[in-house]
């Protein structure tokens, strides 16, 4: 690297220190890692292999993108905001040809814990405050997303990985193949704001109420081990079940629910509100009671993990049906899709815009 004077050239984190831009590596990585067949998981834009890093012999996790601008989209996303405590972390990325194809070699920290329900499931004991705490987690990882205006919109539970199996790990978010930067509100220039609709400011609110949809969907079931929408019969998202998402139809069954707290379904409440505007902020999440003082919320034993482990056939069914819905909500939610189309295409509202900008000088 002829840019950098003198001595060796800096690593990854001196790098990371000096310049917030993400330059990938050039060289081989297989200079500096060895590459392990076993796959870890099949991510929105590439697959998730386990590496070992030669100079320490740690194990880390390696994914594989085709070089196209969606995972650039991707890998800028996941390097702005990897820094927090419950991101994932990247520890290299490089820029090489690999099996024919330009790609894009992402290696992150390895969470050797695994996947959040899989551990629950495991662990065999879990109490409300347990669960309390979990939450936590994904809401602080999700408050560090939003407050730098990205939505990641893909929260669901295989993208949430525990770092190892002691009683200490951390919960980390990962994936962000779906995430998007949203226009901050602030800026959006020519309207008169009295009459203003919402949904009129831009995507915002829509774009990361999907985030707090989901942080409903994975509490509810963290506290009583099955959705608080399904289809009758196993059938992967029915009509039925789209119609009780759309109306906002759930239940907090006995005896799951009976010794559940009540802050713990005032939160879910505020979540699942069917009307984004009317539903929670990720801020509401972290100053509601049962956030913020989690280490108070009582520990009261929950059914999560038995029903989980005794329902674990129907889990890939669960997944399946919340990939569906926030597939359905990414779309449903993006007003500018409509917005774009409508005004692109009609010269008669581009006059008036044009026209309504003038006068409002
Ligand atoms: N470690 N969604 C499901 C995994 N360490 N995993 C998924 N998108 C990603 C896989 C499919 C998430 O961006 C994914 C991504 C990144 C990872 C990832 C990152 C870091 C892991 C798709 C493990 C794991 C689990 C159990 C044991 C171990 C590793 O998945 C091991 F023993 F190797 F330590």
């Amino acid at each position: 690297m002829s840019t950098y004077k003198g001595s060796a050239p800096p690593d990854f984190a001196q790098r990371l220190a000096q310049s917030k831009q993400l330059i990938p590596k050039k060289h081989p990585i297989t200079n500096d890692y060895t590459i392990l067949t076993k796959t870890l998981g099949v991510g929105v834009n590439g697959k998730v292999l386990e590496c070992i890093h030669k100079a320490s012999g740690d194990r880390r996790a390696l994914k594989i993108l085709r070089d196209v601008p969606k995972s650039r989209r991707e890998l800028d996303l996941h390097w702005r905001t990897c820094s927090h405590a419950n991101i994932v972390n990247l520890k290299d990325v490089y820029e090489n040809i690999f099996m024919g194809h330009r790609s894009l070699l992402v290696v992150m920290e390895c969470m050797e814990g695994g996947e959040l329900f899989d551990r629950i499931q495991r662990n065999g004991h879990f109490t409300e405050r347990g669960a309390a705490e979990i939450v936590r987690y994904i809401s602080l990882a999700v408050a560090h997303l939003h407050h730098m205006n990205i939505a990641h919109r893909d929260l669901k539970p295989e993208n949430l990985l525990f770092t190892d199996n002691t009683p200490g790990a951390l919960l980390k978010l990962t994936d962000f193949g779906f995430a998007k930067e949203v226009k901050g509100t602030l800026q959006t220039p020519c309207y008169t704001p009295y009459y203003v609709a919402p949904e009129v400011l831009g995507p915002e609110a829509y774009d990361t109420s999907c985030d707090l949809w989901s942080i409903g969907v994975i509490t509810y079931i963290l506290l009583c081990g099955f959705p608080p929408f399904y289809s009758a019969g196993g059938a992967p998202i029915s009509p039925g079940m789209k119609k009780r998402i759309r109306q906002g139809q759930y239940t907090f069954p006995d005896p799951e629910w009976t010794n559940v707290s009540k802050e713990a379904k005032e939160l879910i409440k505020g979540l699942l509100k069917t009307n984004p505007g009317e539903r929670f902020k990720i801020d509401d999440v972290l100053k509601h009671r049962w956030i913020a003082c989690y280490q108070k919320v009582p520990e009261t034993p929950l059914a999560s993990c038995q029903i989980l482990l005794d329902e674990a056939e129907v889990w890939p069914d669960v997944q399946e049906e919340m990939s569906h819905a926030l597939a359905t909500m990414r779309v449903a939610e993006d007003p500018t899709k409509i917005k774009t189309i409508s005004e692109s295409k009609n010269p008669l509202l581009a006059r008036r815009a044009k026209k309504k900008a003038k006068a409002t000088k």
